[in-house]
């Protein structure tokens, strides 16, 4: 560890711009930096700079250890009211014969099939059928808690659940208070897309703001359960508007410590109304990453989700301050199979992620929903 911060002060010293050195030595003294230091970074920090800052902060906080967990999903339906410009998934309610929509015993079917293997988590995340609600919701959480009492349930978006708590005529609180109590345990980090409403008007103008996708995490928080953040990055917001959205986070995080895992997701342009928009490059990837770990310093894990960056950038990474690169996602995930991912078919078992961590030299950790550690993989040999 000394010789690692013996070359990450050599790095930071050897860099000509005197702003840029600065942000470096704040970093390795361990201290935060500011809403103007991240928008520096991102318009004149080059790859290798942030990169080597972002891996030093990971392996000082997690040394090689890399998370990922055995979960599945389920998407109760891809109906949607809303009409995000940047969702290939969705199908408007008028047209809900070219969509799908699982009933409770479809869904429970669905776990039934992982009835005697060892996953530990589901994540269920959809559309916001307009006919569907919180009764079903609730049925649909005690009947998976009946069958199976060990699944962590993660599930549902603020989007999702904003609908469902106003056509309850339920407050936020009553409303994650009922859920929790039925079984929901955890919220995924979806619906974020960029917090600041100049963006928001353009990409996703209909659904919950901001403030709204903040209260209901904090209300999951104030219950006592964790939940994750995304951010959706890569069309047409600009740098300080990603910084603004790690800003709101991180202020939230401050008071409540309730988030795991910070998920920037690149935004993907095919079959959606943002397909004229290119797709960012790898290095801008990476960068977001890396940026993302040195800013966002209260929360444990960055996330990479592979079905959407791909498996190598996935690997790649793990070199970029990502330290968790999600789980073994069953066919169920259509999301970005249908905005044009490489990944047609996101399904990878658990000896083929544990290669893939293997492969970068990383040490393959399995954990559970809220990063207990179950089984360190280092000394397995699988394949
Ligand atoms: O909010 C939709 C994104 C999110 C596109 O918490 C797109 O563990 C890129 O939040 N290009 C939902 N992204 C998925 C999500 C998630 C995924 C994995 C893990 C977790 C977790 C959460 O997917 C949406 C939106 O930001 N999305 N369309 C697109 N064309
Ligand atoms: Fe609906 Fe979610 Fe797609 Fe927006 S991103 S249209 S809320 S399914």
């Amino acid at each position: 560890m000394q010789h690692a911060t013996s070359a990450i002060t050599t790095i930071v010293n050897n860099t000509t711009d005197q702003a840029l050195q600065s942000i470096g030595d704040k970093i390795i003294q361990g201290k935060r930096i500011s809403f103007d230091e991240g928008v520096l970074l991102y318009e004149k920090a080059p790859l290798p700079f942030v990169g080597a800052l972002a891996n030093w902060v990971r392996e000082q906080r997690h040394g090689n250890k890399t998370y990922f967990n055995r979960n599945f999903h389920i998407e109760p339906t891809n109906v949607c009211v809303f009409s995000c410009k940047f969702c290939s998934y969705s199908r408007l309610y008028a047209h809900k014969e070219e969509g799908w929509e699982l009933s409770i015993d479809d869904m429970l079917n669905i776990v039934k099939k992982y009835d005697g293997q060892p996953v530990t988590e589901v994540h269920i995340v959809g559309g916001v059928h307009p006919k569907l609600n919180m009764q079903f919701f609730l049925e649909t959480i005690q009947a998976i808690k009946n069958h199976r009492p060990d699944l962590h349930i993660k599930g549902f978006t603020p989007v999702e659940l904003d609908y469902m708590f106003r056509k309850a005529k339920l407050t936020v609180e009553e409303g994650m208070k009922m859920l929790h109590d039925a079984g929901l345990q955890s919220l995924p980090g979806g619906g974020a897309e960029i917090f600041h409403p100049e963006v928001r008007s353009v990409i996703c103008d209909d659904k919950v703001n901001a403030e709204g996708w903040l209260h209901i995490h904090k209300a999951a928080h104030d219950l006592g359960m964790h939940s994750n953040a995304t951010m959706l990055y890569g069309h047409v917001e600009k740098y300080w508007h990603r910084v603004d959205h790690m800003e709101r986070l991180r202020q939230m995080q401050d008071e409540t410590k309730g988030f795991n895992t910070f998920i920037p997701l690149k935004f993907r342009n095919k079959g959606n109304d943002m397909s004229n928009i290119a797709e960012s490059t790898v290095i801008e990837d990476m960068k977001v990453y890396a940026i993302a770990r040195l800013y966002m310093d209260n929360f444990p894990h960055i996330k990479a989700y592979w079905p959407m960056l791909g498996r190598q950038n996935a690997q790649l990474s793990l070199s970029f301050g990502v330290n968790d690169i999600d789980g073994t996602i069953d066919d169920s995930t259509k999301i970005y199979a249908m905005a044009g991912s490489e990944e047609q078919t996101p399904s990878m078992n658990t000896e083929e992620l544990v290669t893939l961590i293997k492969q970068v030299k990383r040490q393959p950790i399995e954990r559970d929903t809220v990063y207990n550690e179950i089984k360190d993989y280092s000394e397995v040999s699988l394949i």
